[in-house]
């Protein structure tokens, strides 16, 4: 289970960090409130906000770094159950952990809904419009076309129903870079078997590795780059990783140019 605080090394602010996150830097979109820029009614009412902050996300904008590269490891060497993230940047796509590998349990730009007539859209369609300040509309009924995020009060994408499989079957529950404050999302951390060790990687304790504890949890507290590159020295796979790093710098230079 990954959160925003997994993409802080590539860049883009997490929610909730004092004075970098992106609560406390909103004053220059004009909101009411901070977690107004996912909420439909003001999203109906002036969609600008978050089509600002959507092009600020823009996935040829940032990199993956050590930590998404990690996880691509994991699944590498067939020990990936399933990764569920909670961001939106894609870079666990980026990163080229297959679609079927992941959960992106609050949505994705790779796709896209009609406000109005419901029509979808792909997101490159969106992507056009928004990279040039425009708000994208159904060429159909004019509605606004939405990227399928998921908005407060809004449901989960069909795939994240797959966590009643996979959960009781995991042998152990890693949770990276996350306060545990969204739910449903932060209840899976609950749902695997009691015998199944989990392992918090956060700059801070959270949740219920704060509140209810099970004998077997195991939290690594302070800076995540450095706490993931120790497990992975620990590992033995500094190497492999460093040459999967510098492979995929490689592909994505060439994206780039
Ligand atoms: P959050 O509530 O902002 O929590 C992030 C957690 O990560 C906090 O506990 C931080 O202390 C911790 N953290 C951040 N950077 C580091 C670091 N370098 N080392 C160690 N710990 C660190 O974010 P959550 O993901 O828990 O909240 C859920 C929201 C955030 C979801 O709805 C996301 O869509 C949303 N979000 C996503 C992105 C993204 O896609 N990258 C960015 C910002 C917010």
């Amino acid at each position: 289970m990954v959160g925003a605080g997994v993409s802080t090394p590539s860049g883009i602010p997490d929610f909730r960090s004092p004075r970098s996150g992106l609560y406390s830097n909103l004053q220059r979109y004009d909101l009411p409130y901070p977690e107004a820029i996912f909420e439909l009614t003001f999203f109906h009412h002036n969609p600008k906000p978050f089509f600002a902050l959507a092009k600020e996300l823009h996935p040829g904008s940032y990199r993956p770094n050590v930590i998404h590269y990690f996880l691509r490891l994991l699944h590498d060497k067939g020990l990936l159950l399933r990764l569920y993230t909670q961001n939106i940047d894609g870079l666990e796509r980026v990163a080229g952990i297959p679609a079927s590998k992941l959960v992106e349990a609050h949505g994705s730009f790779a796709s896209a809904t009609c406000t109005v007539c419901r029509r979808p859209f792909p997101g490159k369609d969106v992507w056009a419009e928004v990279m040039v300040d425009r708000i994208p509309r159904c060429p159909v009924c004019t509605g606004i076309v939405k990227p399928d995020i998921v908005f407060f009060g809004e449901t989960l994408p069909q795939r994240f129903l797959l966590h009643v499989v996979d959960f009781p079957m995991a042998d152990v529950l890693l949770i990276l870079g996350t306060s545990l404050e969204v739910e449903p999302f932060a209840s899976l951390s609950e749902a695997v078997r009691s015998s199944v060790p989990r392992l918090l990687i956060n700059r801070d304790l959270v949740g219920p590795f704060a509140w209810r504890p099970r004998s077997r949890d195991v939290v690594q507290l302070g800076d995540m780059v450095h706490s993931v590159e120790r497990l992975v020295e620990l590992l033995g796979w500094t190497e492999e990783l460093q040459d999967l790093m510098r492979q995929e710098a490689e592909k994505l230079n060439g994206r780039d140019r």
